[in-house]
């Protein structure tokens, strides 16, 4: 992408009503516009960022061998009533009618809706295991939407939603989900650290939390800092393989790491002193056995071995792909600006020219350009007749982790500039250079 075709607006202003600081430069790089208060325009570049998360998503969600599908987000409230959650949802959700006098909702998630669809297709414990997920906007009316798209109304969420003949099978199900939310996290650059909570209105009495640490976090947690230096990594694991699985989950769950909803003083004390920690995390997603809570009042049955008619065994498991955002930012950005992880960042490396329209930059920036181009990568090329000053701030604030400089005096030694934005780091080398070791840091 071109910048002088491209459309960044970027703000000058610090925004007064942004609090922290993943609201303030989603702001101040033009990647958001608040429409209503908790709802959210995506610029072009919070749009690619968006994109580059949900792609890393469902790479992680079919890798473990659940199933992609989309579910409307208006949903009618007769299903909601089967299951007894209409009423008690509250003032959470948006009750809509049409002209035909019907009742609908802005779906705030989808059990009732997957149970539906479960129920009219599926008869039978050979067709389990089975896990259908979807990347779809909800809607909450939350009473206090705020820090821009961490607490918004209208917000994307990735909801799978698992169908299982029994309890085992569905708590390997629960099991299979955490492992591959922590393989998704790590490849965007962040440690989530999975904690027991409460239900809520989701239901059942197994649930993880995920929560990346961080001071502007909304919920308090306890834990044991061990935790924090756990990875999954690189390591091959066999997903179908319920006790391999059940012993990696076994690894992340056994230290102390629960939200304020499932602390418990006396547990934590036997945490040695200098390992017990109190913070702040941001939850970035959740899993849930609920068993037969919607199967049961729903009529989603299933024949068993035995001949047996029997309620299906469910999970739902939940990520927060626009919440992903502010909290990627939240955990690397620094004075100057945004600090993108390479596994999503809206573009993977920066060129800047020095000088517009002196021949040997213009053309040595094009050519990098294309030949970045042609290996898949997405460069932008700042091609602007602005003061270089200006453009290394553009930079910096939109985060691209690596920027490419390229001036005449560095062109007439053969040489370019090569910048990582988190270190600071650069080093001059030919463009061919640049282009070899782009390719390798994004192989
Ligand atoms: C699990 C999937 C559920 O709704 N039903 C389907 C279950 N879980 S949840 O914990 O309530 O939501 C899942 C994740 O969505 C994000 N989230 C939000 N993001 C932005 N703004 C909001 N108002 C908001 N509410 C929830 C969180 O990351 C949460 O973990």
């Amino acid at each position: 992408m071109r910048l002088s075709r491209y459309f960044l607006p970027v703000l000058k202003e610090t925004p007064a009503e942004a609090q922290i600081a993943s609201h303030r430069l989603m702001l101040r790089a033009g990647m958001i516009r608040q429409q209503a208060a908790g709802i959210y325009s995506w610029l072009p570049l919070g749009f690619r960022v968006l994109r580059r998360i949900e792609q890393v998503v469902h790479e992680e969600q079919q890798r473990v061998g659940h199933i992609p599908m989309l579910m409307p987000t208006l949903q009618p409230a007769d299903l909601w009533r089967e299951s007894g959650r209409y009423d008690d949802y509250g003032a959470e959700m948006l009750r809509i009618r049409d002209r035909h006098k019907r009742d609908l909702l802005y779906g705030p998630t989808n059990e009732e809706m997957i149970t539906d669809v479960f129920r009219a297709h599926v008869a039978s414990y050979r067709d389990l295991p089975l896990t259908l997920y979807h990347i779809q906007w909800k809607f909450r009316d939350e009473i206090r939407p705020r820090f821009g798209v961490m607490r918004g109304r209208e917000f994307l969420m990735k909801d799978g939603y698992t169908f299982d003949i029994d309890k085992d099978a569905a708590l390997h199900a629960y099991n299979r989900h955490m492992l591959s939310y922590l393989r998704t996290y790590e490849r965007m650059g962040l440690t989530a650290i999975p904690m027991r909570a409460d239900s809520g209105p989701i239901g059942g009495d197994d649930t993880h939390e995920f929560l990346v640490l961080a001071q502007t976090g909304e919920s308090e947690v306890f834990y044991d800092d061990r935790v924090t230096a756990l990875r999954l990594g690189a390591r091959d694991i066999d997903h179908d393989d319920p006790a391999a699985v059940a012993d990696i989950c076994a690894e992340f769950t056994s230290l102390y790491a629960r939200t304020d909803e499932t602390h418990d003083e006396a547990a934590f004390a036997q945490v040695p002193e200098d390992h017990r920690k109190v913070g702040r995390g941001i939850e970035v997603g959740q899993i849930f056995y609920f068993g037969t809570k919607y199967s049961e009042p729903m009529g989603a049955r299933v024949v068993n071995d035995r001949g047996e008619r029997v309620p299906v065994h469910m999970g739902s498991h939940g990520i927060g792909v626009s919440r992903l955002v502010g909290a990627i930012i939240e955990a690397s950005h620094d004075e100057r600006g945004i600090i993108w992880p390479e596994g999503v960042t809206p573009f993977h490396v920066g060129i800047v020219n020095l000088k517009q329209g002196d021949g040997a930059a213009d053309s040595a920036c094009e050519g990098l350009y294309r030949t970045l181009t042609a290996l898949g990568l997405a460069p932008l090329y700042d091609d602007r007749d602005e003061r270089a000053g200006a453009k290394f701030a553009t930079m910096d604030l939109i985060g691209l982790p690596w920027r490419v400089t390229v001036g005449p005096r560095g062109l007439a030694a053969g040489k370019v500039e090569l910048t990582c934005r988190r270190t600071g780091e650069t080093e001059e080398m030919s463009p061919e250079a640049v282009v070899s070791r782009l390719g390798q840091i994004y192989g």
